[in-house]
């Protein structure tokens, strides 16, 4: 596999709104972000990946974009973007945007021409259709945040607009070549700016299979999962090949696609050394659990079902390419309140999780407060919450039959919001995230869970994170921790997640005991060093190791 210059780098998402409000008006702003580079050098952190920050209504918090050009005045300037690149480029630290091109604002200028005139040039970029005379909808997809695709054009009642998503996020028709242009040029403009690539949104359901028909319906609404329909398009990568001839390519971009429901046989086309992306993100272990009823039937994630997950993962692209390795993002739960069961929910158990995730083959890409443990957001009522998804997904549990309770418990373990909450800086009003009112509370758990006492203590998560940063960049390791094939240990062993990393010289036991209770696990060779231990415990003899509860461990071992 060639190799490339982010390969031995960590990755970091942040999400704007919510990280640093310089300004009192309770919204994270880019010039917080300039502030905190010197927290991202002093961590480790090389590669930062910002959700977006363009103009946009907000309607889906900047997925909705109405400026592709332009900087939303609540996050800041172009000035302060500029300056973002220049600051971040002199210590090293590279940033990605992100890319959101399947849909754009129903704000934006393209979809406001097309209203106006949908028979115009602008009409055709978009999927813009005739209502059927029978009142009926020209296919039965459901949108992603609820409801159909197809919302009636504005001023035109006798025609439909599609959207995957909010119906304020129209759908862009990539099958239109000046939509394609267009899109590439601006990718380009920001790249020539100085940004070292995007992670790219939503990107699978750039292709249609077309012309649109029903599928089967998957739930009472007689709607179906745009998934079905996914299953049968068949030529995004050629779009996506095309964009990358474009614009990715020639800037030598690093990109990390949003890519869902993939065909398995086109991912060495997707993340191979000719792929059309750098990498895309391993969903597999976000999607566990997970009902085609909605929220409310999700099964919980035991630690074999999670370990199953990371190892088929890893399979999949051995010999392929780079997978980026998260335990969460902006729309997922936050990974300690989701992966751990309730007796793990400790400084030791969100280590334990932290290591496992970090040393898999791949990009480590860590998500805003994740290193200090940040924890799901209980809301004590629908009104408290503001994620659209949520919203819905309260709604068809209760159309499913459950109480206003259960629908309120399901939403919680699965909120976006969970993992939008502010960041917490310190133990002060409001976790040091504003001087104002933030737009989303702060987690009530700030003063326990904060970055500054962390800081000051060489047994916090945070502390831990660091040195598994400072490991990927050793000298002596690296090699091993980066490139090392993973080979699993004792994969049947129940509650014990183990695996090699075995490199050119050095080879790395990784181990965690995913349970409460104690247990022992043979070694593969004999221990030559600790290299992290979450415990204060060690005991290795006679070729085993004894592990406490939530006990995880780096071992270099002889091989
Ligand atoms: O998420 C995409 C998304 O929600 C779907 O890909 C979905 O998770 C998948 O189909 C599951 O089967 C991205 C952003 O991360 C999210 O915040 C936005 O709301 C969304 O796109 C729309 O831009
Ligand atoms: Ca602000």
């Amino acid at each position: 596999m060639e190799k490339k210059w982010w390969h031995g780098k960590t990755a970091y998402q942040i999400y704007p709104k919510s990280f640093l409000d310089t300004n009192g008006d309770g919204i994270g702003d880019l010039r917080g972000i300039i502030r905190k580079l010197d927290y991202f050098k002093d961590l480790g952190v090389e590669i930062l990946w910002l959700s977006p920050i363009y103009c946009s209504p907000l309607a889906d918090q900047g997925y909705d974009i109405s400026d592709y050009y332009g900087i939303d005045p609540r996050f800041g300037t172009m000035e302060d973007m500029d300056e973002l690149l220049s600051q971040a480029g002199r210590r090293g630290i590279h940033i990605l945007m992100d890319l959101v091109v399947n849909h754009c604002s129903d704000e934006h200028p393209w979809f406001q021409a097309a209203c106006r005139d949908p028979e115009g040039p602008y009409g055709r970029y978009f999927y813009i259709v005739d209502r059927p005379a029978d009142g009926s909808l020209p296919c039965n997809w459901r949108s992603a945040f609820g409801g159909s695709v197809w919302s009636p054009l504005p001023g035109h009642p006798d025609k439909l607009y599609l959207h995957i998503f909010h119906r304020k996020q129209p759908d862009l028709n990539w099958e239109n070549p000046e939509v394609r242009q267009e899109i590439y040029k601006m990718v380009n403009w920001w790249l020539d700016k100085g940004l070292s690539g995007f992670r790219i949104d939503a990107i699978i359901n750039i292709k249609k299979h077309l012309p649109f028909e029903n599928y089967p319906a998957d739930r009472a609404d007689g709607l179906c999962s745009i998934e079905y329909m996914l299953a049968n398009a068949h030529g995004v990568i050629d779009f996506l090949d095309e964009m990358a001839d474009a614009a990715f390519r020639p800037h030598d971009a690093f990109t990390a696609g949003e890519v869902f429901h993939e065909k398995e046989e086109e991912l060495p086309r997707f993340i191979g050394d000719r792929g059309v992306f750098s990498s895309m993100f391993d969903f597999a272990e976000t999607l566990l659990g997970q009902s085609p009823l909605g929220w409310y039937d999700n099964k919980p994630v035991t630690p074999e079902m999670y370990k199953a997950a990371c190892f088929a993962s890893q399979k999949r692209v051995e010999g392929v390419g780079f997978l980026c390795n998260i335990i969460e993002n902006h729309d997922e739960p936050r990974g300690v309140s989701h992966y751990l069961p309730p007796e793990g929910r400790h400084t030791a158990g969100k280590k334990l999780l932290a290591g496992l995730n970090f040393m898999l083959r791949g990009l480590p890409f860590l998500y805003q407060g994740q290193e200090i443990g940040m924890e799901n957001r209980r809301c004590r009522s629908i009104d408290e919450v503001d994620d659209i998804s949520a919203r819905d997904e309260y709604q068809v549990a209760l159309a499913a039959g459950l109480g206003p309770e259960e629908a309120l418990a399901a939403v919680n373990r699965f909120s976006r919001d969970n993992a939008r909450t502010p960041f917490q800086w310190d133990g002060t009003e409001n976790a040091g995230f504003t001087d104002g009112t933030p737009w989303l509370p702060v987690n009530e758990n700030y003063r326990e869970i904060n970055l500054s006492a962390q800081m000051e203590d060489p047994d916090s998560l945070w502390n831990f994170y660091r040195a598994l940063i400072a490991l990927r960049k050793s000298p002596t390791y690296a090699e091993a921790v980066v490139y090392g094939d993973l080979i699993p240990w004792l994969r049947e062993q129940e509650n014990l997640m183990a695996y090699l990393r075995k490199g050119e010289e050095k080879t790395l036991l990784v181990l965690g005991n995913f349970q409460n209770a104690a247990q022992t696990a043979v070694l593969p060779g004999a221990v030559r060093k600790v290299l992290l231990n979450n415990l204060h415990e060690f005991t290795a003899e006679a070729g085993r190791v004894q592990l406490e509860p939530w006990q995880f461990l780096i071992l270099e071992v002889a091989r």
